[in-house]
């Protein structure tokens, strides 16, 4: 599983607090302590008011890849701010996201001509987001044609299925997983992603909901999500499940884990 580590968010009020405050330290750790415990790409979303935002991504980009070399992941509803925060970057990562709404595509896919950037593509449009899998697949074949005319091959794009509240939509995991297989038996090499915080909305204890929708979903085929690779639990349950599925011999991955104090008592992150 790739992990995407979802903490440089401005939308945490911890976080927007750092940002206002331009607390580089708060905002360093945080990347550190994402890529200690594992992140192999760190979100990076300013949050806030729309007209600080590309003053505040821009410094938040500077920041975290002077401090870790870790890849990014550009995180804006805006694809002008992605488009101009990109010449910045110093390595390829992930553009979070392009979606079938008005021109989005249009602006976003020429991003990635002529490099190896990756792009995460939600399966909504000017409707809104559709809640049967039929539609959410239509949205994602077309997001995946469109961007073939860029150049732009399967295997760098990620579909983000856009789960709903369990709470609200009862058979959000059975859609989710429907879109998946769809999905991977049109195109074999585009890959699935997913945040974990929609799934649990409005329902107390929260994080049983989020690790069974994690480890649901890896079985069901997400590759990466968008998680706090800091917090033990999430990890464990990521690890847990892949050496249940047979994909961690001898349970290597999970011992050295273990051992490294990614999970369990020791407290080494
Ligand atoms: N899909 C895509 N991009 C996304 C999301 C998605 N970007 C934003 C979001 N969803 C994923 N990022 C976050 C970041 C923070 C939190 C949730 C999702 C969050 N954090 C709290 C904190 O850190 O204090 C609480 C964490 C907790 O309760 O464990 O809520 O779905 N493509």
């Amino acid at each position: 599983m790739m992990i995407i580590g979802e903490k440089i968010n401005g939308t945490i009020p911890s976080v927007a607090r750092a940002i206002a405050s331009r607390d580089e330290n708060y905002i360093c750790e945080l990347a550190r302590k994402q890529v200690r415990a594992g992140a192999d790409y760190l979100d990076i979303c300013a949050g806030g008011s729309p007209d600080k935002e590309l003053e505040t991504l821009n410094w938040l980009i500077d920041l975290v890849q002077d401090t870790v070399d870790t890849p990014l992941c550009i995180d804006s509803p805006n694809a002008e701010i992605i488009e101009a925060v990109l010449p910045r970057v110093k390595r390829s990562g992930i553009i979070n996201s392009v979606s079938g709404e008005g021109s989005k595509g249009e602006v976003i896919y020429p991003l990635l001509r002529d490099n190896d950037w990756q792009i995460i593509a939600l399966t909504c449009n000017d409707k809104g987001i559709p809640y049967d899998a039929g539609s959410k697949v239509a949205i994602a074949v077309q997001l995946i044609e469109k961007a073939g005319q860029y150049d732009i091959s399967p295997e760098r794009i990620l579909i983000d299925p856009l789960v709903m509240a369990l709470s609200a939509v009862n058979d959000t995991f059975l859609t989710f997983r429907e879109v998946i297989t769809e999905i991977k038996r049109i195109y074999p090499t585009v890959r699935i992603t997913s945040g974990l915080s929609n799934i649990s909305f409005g329902m107390p204890y929260r994080r049983a909901v989020n690790l069974n929708f994690l480890s649901l979903a890896i079985a069901a085929g997400m590759d990466t999500a968008i998680i706090d690779p800091t917090d033990k639990d999430t990890i464990a349950t990521i690890l847990a499940t892949e050496a249940l599925l047979g994909r961690d011999k001898y349970c290597r991955r999970y011992y050295t884990a273990y051992r490294q104090g990614l999970f369990g008592k020791r407290k080494t992150v």
